[in-house]
């Protein structure tokens, strides 16, 4: 169809009325936004010539992402999530924030309410044969260089199926297995005992991997590490390691890796001194450079719906 109609008088007082841009009532920011992106897909349509069959396909996709639960999946495998990354890097340059740990995203899996402990966190309470061993440890250090006590590092990560607890579709992982909290002392240090992860991989048949295959896309994530790091008088740190030589580092489907986030891993003896399930086991030391509070806020602070639970 060669005839726009986006432009019309017909079709900008529908855009106005859809989004109520002329009602008293009604959240004027939620209106303001409505109205655009309902503007730009009508626009989409018209200009594309998006075809009736194309918008149901479009519709009824909506229904299987909510009934598969996977929205915030979805955030992050179209780049959606990175992108707000990349605004966040960039309004931190334009007010002269530089040098502390790069963030990168938080992704669908965090669970609230993962036990603390202070100094060190054993946080491998099942079983894993398919995998060894991994100490993380490293030390938390404010803009001015000095150690950070009271610091909390939370982390969180996946087995050696690539599953994490919590939403494990085999149900077989306990609440908080490989997912834990350290308090740091007076040297800012913390460490966690846990066991090798393996990368994600998007539920096979679930309408993130099903737009993944029309894109020609995998749907994988490189072996990985999640952290949030917070701490009263720095800005909350969101951000996560690869494990180095993990073939998909540079072909992450949730865009998530950076240079400075893939530490070197190490291997070591003594693991069974340290309580661990074999003597040799995998070390990775990773430094966390938080950043100052900006006009004295915290603006890292993102609010999202997230799963919690109880110890
Ligand atoms: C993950 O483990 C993850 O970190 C992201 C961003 C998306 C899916 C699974
Ligand atoms: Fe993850």
């Amino acid at each position: 169809m060669t005839t726009k109609v986006f432009d019309t008088k017909e079709v900008q007082e529908l855009l106005r009325a859809a989004a109520n841009v002329d009602g008293r009532n009604g959240d004027a920011r939620f209106k303001q936004i409505f109205q655009r992106l309902l503007s730009d897909l009508f626009k989409a349509i018209d200009d594309l010539d998006i075809t009736p069959d194309e918008v149901w396909a479009g519709v009824n996709y909506l229904n299987k992402l909510g009934q598969d639960g996977e929205a915030a999946l979805l955030a992050a495998g179209i780049g959606l999530e990175k992108y707000l990354d990349i605004r966040m890097d960039a309004a931190d340059k334009a007010v002269g924030i530089e040098g502390g740990t790069p963030r990168t995203i938080e992704g669908p899996l965090y669970v609230a309410g993962a036990p603390v402990r202070d100094g060190v966190a054993r946080i491998d309470i099942d079983p894993d044969s398919g995998a060894g061993p991994l100490v993380i440890r490293g030390t938390v250090s404010g803009a001015d260089g000095k150690p950070v006590a009271g610091a909390l590092v939370e982390c969180w990560h996946a087995n050696s199926k690539g599953f994490y607890s919590h939403f494990d579709p085999t149900g077989e992982q306990s609440e908080f297995n490989l997912r834990g909290a350290v308090r740091t002392g007076a040297d800012g240090k913390y460490e966690i005992r846990t066991l090798m992860p393996v990368g994600y991989g998007c539920p096979p048949h679930g309408a993130t991997q099903q737009l993944l295959n029309a894109l020609a896309r995998h749907g994988n994530r490189p072996a990985h590490v999640h952290f949030f790091v917070t701490s009263e008088h720095c800005r909350k740190l969101t951000t996560q390691f690869n494990i180095e030589g993990d073939p998909l580092i540079w072909d992450d489907f949730a865009y998530a890796t950076r240079e400075e986030l893939i530490p070197h891993v190490v291997e070591r003896t003594g693991g069974l001194a340290l309580g661990l399930k074999a003597d040799s086991y995998k070390e990775i030391e990773f430094d966390f450079v938080l950043t100052p509070l900006v006009s004295g806020k915290d603006n890292q602070i993102v609010q999202r719906p997230r799963a919690a639970a109880t110890a």
